[in-house]
């Protein structure tokens, strides 16, 4: 099972971290989404925002996307990932967990508007926080699990196949008072 976990992961990818960290968040326009769960409006546990090139769509946590545009210090940062990846992302997530709580539950970026021939590229910036994997079906290695610790500017490269077999959560984690910031660069299909 293992052999379909693919992941590059280089500790301190980026110089500027720190700066790079305080600019988002002043620049980046959050908005905190909601899904319903069992007929109930529920605030999801983290900010987000999605940026895109024109003409993308994208539908994740049960709702369709309204894509912010590309500002200047996501578009640098995409230009490194892409030059390190060897792919030409067109889209990006991008999630601020305040603190220790805010958190996000399995799932996999295997969406259908993804193309599943690319990686995706994942930086960190700010709090370490553990980011566990799991595979997703019920087969003999079901119970296998694996879980690296994501620091401050640390790049995770997840290559094909890793989103057909694998799902991945950033836990809770009560003691982090701190934020983390975290940046998924993603090839959309057109659509
Ligand atoms: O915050 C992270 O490291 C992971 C984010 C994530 O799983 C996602 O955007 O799909």
């Amino acid at each position: 099972m293992t052999q379909t976990l693919k992941l590059r992961h280089q500790p301190g990818w980026l110089l500027d971290a720190d700066a790079t960290l305080k600019g988002l968040q002043a620049e980046v326009p959050w908005q905190q989404d909601s899904i319903q769960i069992f007929g109930q409006r529920r605030l999801l546990p983290r900010l987000t925002c999605w940026m895109a090139d024109p003409g993308f769509a994208y539908t994740y946590s049960g709702e369709q996307q309204i894509a912010q545009p590309w500002i200047p210090r996501v578009l640098d940062l995409r230009c490194a990932a892409n030059a390190f990846a060897g792919c030409a992302f067109n889209s990006v997530l991008i999630n601020l967990y305040r603190d220790g709580d805010d958190r996000m539950g399995w799932h996999a970026d295997d969406e259908p508007e993804l193309d599943p021939s690319a990686p995706i590229a994942s930086l960190s910036l700010g709090a370490t926080r553990s980011f566990r994997f799991k595979p997703k079906g019920r087969g003999p290695d079901s119970r296998e699990r694996h879980c690296l610790e994501l620091g401050h500017g640390d790049l995770l490269l997840m290559d094909p196949p890793t989103q057909q077999h694998w799902l991945h959560e950033l836990p809770r984690r009560r003691r982090v008072s701190q934020p983390r910031l975290n940046l998924t660069f993603r090839l959309l299909r057109p659509s």
